[in-house]
């Protein structure tokens, strides 16, 4: 294996479109955060970089929806997502953005480099436009009918119903979101990557060296690309927000957004590296660097396949390493939705639960949707966290520094350099110190987490059959040992747990009372007799019901507002309305239909005659209870007959987001007969 001297760790720059939640979070973020911690405490040269991806149809699509401008969206959530990052703890060396003069020239300049090698195809092709907004269309303002499923709302680069992937071409019946009016076809003139040109290479680099070294999801996907055989891939875009493309023959014309923003991690390391008397270069163009991007599956495409034959294309950049993507995380069981409000966001989780941040970096860890879609629900939150942290973790640590005190004074007994005179304690550390290094080099999180509360269950253990507490009097020598094993396993402990839980670890140094520095991954640990401990203080504490039941209400709430409700029917004028003759009618009996298990016989009053309706209500109403109420009735319906019935007229309710009927009533009581207008 390669030795590598330093990395460049990027995650996936965040759409500056709309607040981050949890599934971003579990998705990128914190694994990519959890590995640079580590590879930080090992001392290793390391540039975290991120930023906001603010071009493309995903921000003036927004700006569109909120009535403000693109650069009006970018500002808003650019800020509110760097600092929430921030708050979350998420240690990016720099946050930045596509939108710095520094990313137009990088990416320009990029681009450049490319067409002066001639490798892009110039082709001309027709495209939607909107003659109304006077516009080409993005693919994701154009909807149509899927070809495939039949969904009326597919969009024109993808049909959310049944996932396939479309071209705007492809839509039955397409229409522009931005006018509501049918796009024409228009010609056009764009700049395309033949990546079938790399195909050989790609196959290469991919199936012979990523095979067994990227995570089978990831590889997965790759294959079935390059299987399904590559096409050219326009690199232009006819829009006005973007970066602009560098030539004077394409005016108006900006770069394809999936070629600027991974570029935007060039631009992001150059920034860093000139506010850091660093050399950018070295983080980009020496092949001793390990390059990883942190992503999810939903971007695996454009960093495994479209980025590196852009980077190889150019010729001076090396290739990406590892690509750790993560599959879904799903939400109480539903997708989390933005625009459905389903999702826990991260900013509202942080004054919800304030100072509690590592108790979601621990359960979004413990759930990681690493290898498979994986699901978040609250209960599970607060079992992890009561059950986890604070029995196991937090009650260790507690149980220790308390007999410390109260035994010793919170000094450690003895003198000189204590060692772990427990054998089997003292293999344990080091079985997970291995076990923990391998997990974290290999992007397997939830395994490393898993490691390390498994030597917090050991301390446990230890700690419970060497009872101190029956021998302090009998053998105080022996207590004293079996709290300084305890207090050095503490020791190990803060420093393994920082990549998952950093600020418990700085609470479990100050009890310590040593510097976290001196303390890193491959240092001995050194603690001696005599050496006095801070008083204990409480690691975690239990997550109540209340919260807990608070979290739910507030997403059953969402969900009551979000259900979809049936789009409009088409326009009718007044006539057309004024053809119903709907009146009140008073219900004076009614029965079940035998044998039909929907149906309902209702004797009505109209005040003008006495008729039968038959009405599909049965599983919502007893009989007996509907005497004697007022209902709607559509009376000019023209009869129709229902098991051997026949129904004059139909009476009008509304169904529930269960598809519950309720009756539509008026409100006072009114004359059986009132026309309804
Ligand atoms: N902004 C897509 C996303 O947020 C995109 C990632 C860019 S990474 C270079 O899913
Ligand atoms: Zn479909």
């Amino acid at each position: 294996m390669t030795e590598f001297k330093r990395y460049t760790v990027t995650a996936a720059l965040p759409y500056a479109n709309g607040p981050l939640h949890i599934g971003h979070i579990a998705g990128a973020y914190l694994p990519a955060d959890t590995y640079v911690r580590y590879l930080r405490l090992k001392r290793r040269e390391v540039v975290f970089v991120c930023g906001s991806d603010e071009y493309g149809a995903a921000i003036t699509m927004r700006a569109k929806k909120e009535g403000i401008t693109p650069r009006q969206i970018i500002d808003k959530y650019h800020t509110i997502n760097k600092n929430a990052f921030e708050r979350f703890g998420i240690s990016f060396d720099i946050y930045h953005r596509t939108s710095e003069p520094i990313h137009t020239e990088t990416s320009q300049n990029f681009f450049l480099k490319l067409h002066q090698q001639g490798l892009f195809e110039v082709q001309e092709s027709e495209q939607y436009y909107d003659e109304q907004a006077q516009q080409f269309l993005a693919d994701r303002y154009i909807v149509g009918t899927c070809p495939k499923c039949s969904n009326p709302k597919a969009y024109g680069d993808q049909c959310e119903k049944c996932g396939s992937s479309l071209s705007p071409l492809e839509l039955i019946n397409p229409v522009s979101t931005l006018s509501g009016t049918k796009p024409v076809l228009r010609t056009t003139k764009h700049w395309y990557l033949p990546m079938q040109q790399f195909e050989p290479w790609l196959r290469e680099w991919i199936v012979h060296e990523k095979q067994h070294q990227w995570k089978p999801n990831v590889y997965g996907q790759c294959k079935s690309w390059i299987e399904q055989g590559l096409q050219p891939r326009s690199m232009t875009r006819d829009l006005d927000w973007g970066v602009p493309v560098p030539l004077p023959e394409a005016q108006g014309k900006v770069l394809y957004v999936w070629l600027d923003a991974p570029i935007g991690y060039i631009s992001a390391t150059k920034e860093w590296a000139k506010n850091n008397g660093k050399n950018w270069e070295d983080y980009w163009k020496r092949t001793d660097t390990k390059l990883v991007h942190f992503i999810g599956k939903d971007n695996i495409v454009f960093h495994c396949i479209i980025f590196p034959i852009l980077l190889k294309a150019h010729g001076e950049f090396i290739l990406p390493t590892d690509v750790p993507a993560n599959e879904f995380l799903n939400l109480e069981g539903d997708k989390i939705s933005t625009s459905r409000n389903w999702a826990v966001w991260l900013e509202e989780y942080m004054n919800d639960f304030p100072q509690r941040t590592d108790e979601l970096r621990y359960v979004l860890t413990a759930i990681s949707p690493e290898t498979g879609d994986s699901e978040f629900t609250w209960r599970d939150f607060q079992a992890r966290v009561n059950n986890e942290l604070v029995a196991i973790l937090g009650n260790f640590i507690n149980r220790v520094w308390v007999l410390v005190h109260k035994y010793f004074e919170g000094k450690l007994p003895g003198s000189g350099t204590i060692h772990f005179s427990d054998q089997s304690l003292q293999q344990a550390v080091e079985h997970t110190f291995q076990m923990l290094q391998e997990s974290l080099e290999s992007y397997k999180f939830k395994q490393g987490l898993n490691i390390l509360m498994d030597l917090v269950r050991d301390g446990n253990k230890y700690l419970t059959e060497g009872e101190p507490w029956k021998k302090i009097d009998s053998a105080p020598e022996q207590v004293a040992d079996i709290l300084n094993n305890c207090v050095l396993l503490a020791a190990h402990l803060a420093v393994y747990m920082q990549p998952y839980l950093p600020n418990t670890a700085v609470k479990l140094f100050q009890m310590l009372n040593i510097s976290p520095n001196d303390c890193y991954w491959d240092a001995p640990i050194a603690l001696n007799g005599g050496h006095q401990l801070s008083a204990p203080q409480l690691l975690f504490q239990k997550i109540e019901d209340a919260a807990i039941e608070q979290q739910i209400q507030k997403l059953e709430k969402n969900k009551l507002m979000h259900t979809a409700v049936a789009p409009f029917k088409e326009p009718i004028t007044y006539e057309d309305f004024a053809k119903l003759d709907i009146r009140i009618a008073t219900v004076v009996a009614c029965q079940k239909v035998p044998k039909a298990k929907k149906l309902l016989q209702l004797t009505l009053d109209t005040g003008i005659d006495q008729r039968t309706v038959v009405s599909g209500i049965a599983e919502y109403f007893e009989p007996a209870s509907l005497v004697g109420k007022q209902v709607l009735l559509v009376a000019n319906l023209a009869p129709r007959e229902m098991r051997g019935i026949v129904s004059q007229g139909m009476i009008l309710t509304a169904q529930d987001r269960d598809g519950r009927l309720v009756l539509v009533s008026p409100e006072d009581l009114v004359m059986s007969g009132s026309q309804v207008s």
